[in-house]
């Protein structure tokens, strides 16, 4: 029985810009009001967490628990928090979705404003951290999930319930990468039937952005690198008159785009910046799912492979270079 209580557990800490993460034993402390306690079943790899690994200026900060795509089981709940309980399969996703604010309740929006997204050291309601390392020196939070731990703390608002049917080796996926090419497509460029779309990065965001790709200057381009000057070449391949080039890539922050005013006044064309695909959490999220459930029935791809599972997933993946030629989320 571990509610209300800490738990000592193990995560890979990540103590210095671009260097290893150590795998130690942490402290992970009870959910606040609001907040939700959960052991994490399955973690993957996305670009930004290489990007926030690397980066030396600030946000990034140190030491930090990295890792935002991930599926966990509820280990207990914060007071007020109704939603989840104990046992409960949930998808731990970096942006909030309250519900109540003008933008969760519009569907033009995914971009919460009770909890304004930001690059934070802390967890978004009370602005503190459930991490400590065994000396008690605090550990900072990631994009509101920290999933390279054993247990984590996340705000109720940045969880979504989902089928424990469903295994976690892909559900993990639509935590970011997956999600956030698929919502760039379906959600914010609203992608037609018969449009023609150029991708530039085909890794997993790339993929899922896909409909077809054509010759000639296209309706859509999306950039799913990361490279703000890849953003301008996305935006040279769009058809005059209406072409739409979308940001999905993350480039470093500071990183600025360069148009040239007349260029964009006289072409007709429109850049979108986009964040998770412009999803929103709780409502999108069951609807890809079943969208995926649907799709792997007829495919029988539900069965293979195993998923990874707690401390042996992580230890997995930890082994895996993480420089270099490695392949990730948004790469
Ligand atoms: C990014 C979006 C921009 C801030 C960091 C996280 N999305 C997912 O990796
Ligand atoms: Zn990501």
């Amino acid at each position: 029985q571990t509610r209300g209580k800490p738990i000592r557990c193990r995560a890979a800490v990540s103590r210095k810009a671009g260097e290893p993460l150590v795998m130690e034993e942490v402290m992970v402390a009870p959910p606040m009001a609001g907040e939700v306690r959960i052991r994490i079943i399955c973690t993957s790899l996305c670009h930004s967490d290489l990007t926030f690994w690397k980066l030396k200026e600030p946000p990034a900060c140190f030491p930090r628990i990295l890792g935002h795509e991930a599926v966990g089981v509820v280990e207990s709940v914060g007071e007020n928090v109704t939603e989840v309980a104990e046992g409960d399969t949930v998808l731990p996703i970096f942006i909030p979705d309250c519900g109540e604010c003008m933008d969760c309740r519009s569907e033009k929006s995914n971009l919460c404003s009770k909890f304004p997204f930001e690059i934070s050291p802390w967890l978004p309601r009370h602005k503190s951290s459930r991490f400590t390392d065994l000396k008690g020196e605090v550990l900072y939070h990631f994009l509101n999930v920290s999933s390279f731990s054993e247990y984590t703390v996340v705000d109720i608002d940045n969880i979504t319930k989902i089928s424990p049917a469903i295994p976690p080796n892909k559900a993990c996926l639509f935590s970011c990468g997956v999600s956030t090419g698929v919502g760039a497509a379906w959600r914010t460029a609203k992608v037609e039937k018969g449009s023609t779309v150029v991708i530039f990065g085909l890794g997993a965001i790339g993929l899922a952005a896909i409909v077809e790709m054509t010759d000639g200057g296209a309706d859509y381009c999306f950039e799913c690198v990361g490279f703000a000057s890849l953003v301008q070449d996305a935006f040279a391949s769009c058809r005059k008159g209406w072409g739409k080039a979308i940001m999905v890539g993350v480039d470093k922050p500071g990183a600025m785009l360069n148009f040239s005013s007349v260029e964009m006044l006289h072409c007709g064309k429109s850049v979108m910046g986009s964040i998770y695909g412009g999803l929103k959490p709780k409502s999108h999220i069951p609807v890809l799912l079943q969208r995926l459930v649907d799709k792997c029935a007829s495919l029988t791809l539900m069965s293979e492979p195993k998923p990874c599972r707690g401390a042996h997933g992580l230890g997995l993946l930890l082994s895996l270079p993480v420089s270099g030629s490695a392949s990730t989320s948004h790469g």
